[in-house]
């Protein structure tokens, strides 16, 4: 759905916080998602509850949800491309549309077998991203579901593997950082050949005689405002455990030091790239929110 507002509007709009209960539907893909693209090769399983993506050298796929968000704390559980998956990108993200507009991205890139996928985070507002995190996981993410969440509420964005966060972008807009807070975004994930660039920068390439390559998902579960026409309302979709008005706490949730503690932990020991510490890639001095 295009939007025909412009961002200037949307700011304007009243955050209406309500406990609008909606049919608990425990992340049902029939009910909330639509398949988008790969030609039959996205497919909705088992009643709805799983919903796997392949790639093969003619095509990858994808799909998204049905809603719009402003806001939301999202969490999907995801086996990625067992074996070798080299070259392959299996991709999780929120965007909003038109030239100025904000993601929040979960990219996993493929490996040989045995070596480690890297996790590839990015945040972008107002059409710049340049804010790249990556990381290896502790666990085998092809081994089994994990399940991946992200927090977008009005003074953050926290990203988290089975519950421990991982990295959090703050609202800076107090030192001059746009924030991403205007535009409703969507849930799009997808599994593509990216092998100009996904596997040690591009060196390995896919193996196409072991394609079909697939990714599962599952379990989708979305606290959000949900956005439609012109405001936005509060509320638990696809959740069967928490559809009720007091539920709304993760709009302010933040880290607590248990929490900040274990997002030290990862940042020290499995984080492999940080933007803000790049310094050839800013010879002029990091980012703002860097020192945030
Ligand atoms: C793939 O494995 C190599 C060797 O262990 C590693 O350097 C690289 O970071 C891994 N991940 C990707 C996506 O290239
Ligand atoms: C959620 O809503 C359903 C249907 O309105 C209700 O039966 C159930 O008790 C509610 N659950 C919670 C935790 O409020
Ligand atoms: C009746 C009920 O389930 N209340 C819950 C609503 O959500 C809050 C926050 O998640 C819980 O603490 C309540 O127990």
């Amino acid at each position: 759905m295009a939007l025909s507002f412009p961002s200037q509007m949307l700011f304007m709009m009243p955050l209406v916080v309500v406990g609008l209960f909606v049919e608990a539907s425990a992340g049902n893909f029939n009910q909330d998602f639509d398949i988008t693209w790969g030609d039959g090769r996205a497919k909705i399983l088992n009643n709805g509850e799983l919903l796997s993506l392949s790639l093969d050298k003619a095509s990858g796929s994808g799909f998204q949800p049905n809603n719009e968000y402003l806001f939301g704390s999202i969490h999907m559980q995801l086996k990625l491309v067992l074996g070798n998956s080299a070259g392959t990108v299996t991709a999780y993200y929120l965007s909003s549309k038109g030239s100025t507009w904000n993601e929040i991205d979960f990219e996993f890139l493929g490996n040989l077998s045995g070596d480690p996928h890297i996790l590839h985070t990015n945040v972008f507002s107002q059409g710049k991203g340049n804010r790249e995190q990556q990381f290896y996981l502790w666990f085998d993410p092809t081994a089994d579901f994990h399940t991946y969440s992200m927090l977008w509420n009005p003074q953050r964005i926290i990203f988290s593997v089975d519950g421990t966060p991982i990295r959090e972008f703050k609202n800076a807009e107090s030192i001059g950082v746009p924030f991403p807070k205007n535009q409703p975004m969507r849930i799009y994930s997808s599994l593509w050949n990216a092998d100009d660039w996904a596997t040690r920068g591009g060196l390995i390439k896919t193996d196409w005689t072991q394609a079909p390559f697939t990714a599962s998902y599952r379990n989708f579960n979305a606290k959000a405002c949900i956005w439609s026409t012109g405001s936005s309302s509060c509320s638990s979709s696809s959740s069967s455990s928490s559809n009720n008005s007091t539920s709304n706490g993760w709009l302010s949730e933040e880290l607590d030091s248990t929490r900040q503690d274990r997002l030290k932990w990862v940042q020290k020991n499995y984080m492999i790239y940080n933007y803000c510490t790049d310094s050839k890639r800013f010879p002029q001095g990091f980012p703002r929110e860097c020192n945030n």
